[in-house]
């Protein structure tokens, strides 16, 4: 990748650098999190609070780091609270803020425009609007979303004109475009991500490609006989998210704030997907995939793919691992996980046996 040494107007690093992350317990989170402290950067999270342990994604680098002695904190806001997260800012004042907290599924959106929209949106004004008035030099990174383009045709680029279909597509485009204006406005280093879907083992589970992962080990361990999904027809581009945490990073190491569209730029549908899913495990995907139409959206994205060719130019940024390898990435884990659960939970009644 392409990294300028920073150069005037830059935040000075003459100790370890700080970066902030709003959402450090998704799936991104904890992948910027790892990429991050290997760079060396003293790294501050933010957590909301649950009834439920939430930091299963960090609470590896967390332990760690705890031995290593290096910097790892968490710390209780919400993107819906304005004043826990001036409080965190002010007391932190990171180098580098990494906005990625978001109520991030696009069906739910629907369910819950308004809380969708709060955080997404207001969210993220709240987050610039604490920087502008606590008058922080930081630089900022938005996590923008390719389900901004919605029914625009593919390939997408940074000039494609945004046509969202759902809450949360509109509330990403408000996000994106504040960002934008607190850039033009106030000189802040914003720049933003337009990250096309990408995904891992630590992919949420109701997220298409999750809920296909898992069900394949599920099948192929006798556990679940049959799959509901909803638009088998729809096509996204489908990247590895460990690749796509690193141009976050890039974006923000730039003499110029700018933004870019983060792609694979390959296609594929979600029955494509499913198919080489089932095929990895050995099983044919017809017997199992049924449609419930349950799962459909109000308004569906059909079809997107990037074009990311500003972020191979100009980053040097290009995805390192392929559909087959993610799709084989997936299901071997999703596999390897129960696989440890149920030995787990034998050993557990041989254990209950035995007294
Ligand atoms: P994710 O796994 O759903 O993680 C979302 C994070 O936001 C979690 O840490 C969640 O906390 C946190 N969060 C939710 N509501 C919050 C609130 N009110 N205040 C503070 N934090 C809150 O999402 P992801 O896949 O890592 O995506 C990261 C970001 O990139 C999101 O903004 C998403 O919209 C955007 N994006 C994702 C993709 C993709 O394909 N993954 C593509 C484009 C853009 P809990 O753990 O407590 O729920
Ligand atoms: O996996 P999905 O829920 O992801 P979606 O809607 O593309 O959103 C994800 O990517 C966005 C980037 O474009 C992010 F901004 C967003 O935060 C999120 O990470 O659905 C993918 C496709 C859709 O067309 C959906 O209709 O799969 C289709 N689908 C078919 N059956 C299903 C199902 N989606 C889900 N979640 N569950 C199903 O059963």
């Amino acid at each position: 990748m392409r990294v300028r040494p920073r150069g005037t107007g830059s935040v000075a690093h003459c100790t370890m650098p700080k970066a902030l992350i709003t959402g450090i317990t998704g799936q991104d989170g904890s992948y910027l999190a790892e990429f991050l402290s290997a760079k060396g950067y003293e790294i501050h999270g933010l957590k909301r609070r649950s009834s439920s342990f939430n930091t299963d994604r960090v609470d590896h680098l967390y332990e760690d780091l705890h031995k290593s002695g290096a910097k790892f904190f968490l710390h209780f806001a919400d993107l819906s609270d304005a004043s826990s997260l001036a409080w965190c800012l002010a007391d932190i004042r990171p180098d580098e803020i990494y906005n990625l907290g978001a109520q991030s599924h696009v069906k739910v959106s629907f369910d819950i425009p308004e809380y969708t929209s709060d955080v997404v949106a207001l969210g993220t004004v709240r987050l610039l609007e604490a920087i502008r008035r606590i008058g922080l030099k930081c630089r900022f990174y938005q996590a923008s979303s390719s389900e901004m383009f919605g029914s625009t045709l593919p390939p997408q680029s940074e000039a494609t004109r945004f046509h969202p279909r759902s809450p949360y597509g509109c509330a990403k485009v408000f996000a994106h475009q504040i960002a934008v204006n607190y850039r033009e406005s106030y000189g802040l280093h914003a720049s933003c991500g337009i990250l096309f879907n990408h995904e891992s083992p630590r992919r949420g589970e109701t997220f298409v490609t999750r809920k296909i992962s898992r069900a394949v080990a599920h099948i192929r361990l006798g556990l679940q006989d049959q799959l509901y999904l909803g638009n088998l027809e729809a096509r996204r581009d489908w990247g590895f998210a460990g690749d796509f945490v690193e141009a976050m990073w890039a974006m923000l190491q730039q003499d110029q704030p700018d933004d870019y569209v983060i792609g694979t730029g390959e296609a594929h549908s979600v029955g494509e997907f499913a198919e080489a899913a089932f095929a990895h495990a050995g099983l044919d995907w017809r017997k199992y995939v049924k449609v419930d139409p349950r799962y459909y959206r109000p308004a569906e994205v059909d079809d997107l793919r990037a074009d990311a060719s500003k972020a191979h130019r100009v980053l040097g940024w290009r995805p390192r691992v392929s559909f087959p390898e993610l799709v084989r990435m997936m299901v071997d884990a999703d596999l390897a996980a129960l696989e440890r659960k149920l030995k787990g939970g034998m050993e557990a009644v041989a254990l209950t046996k035995e007294r």
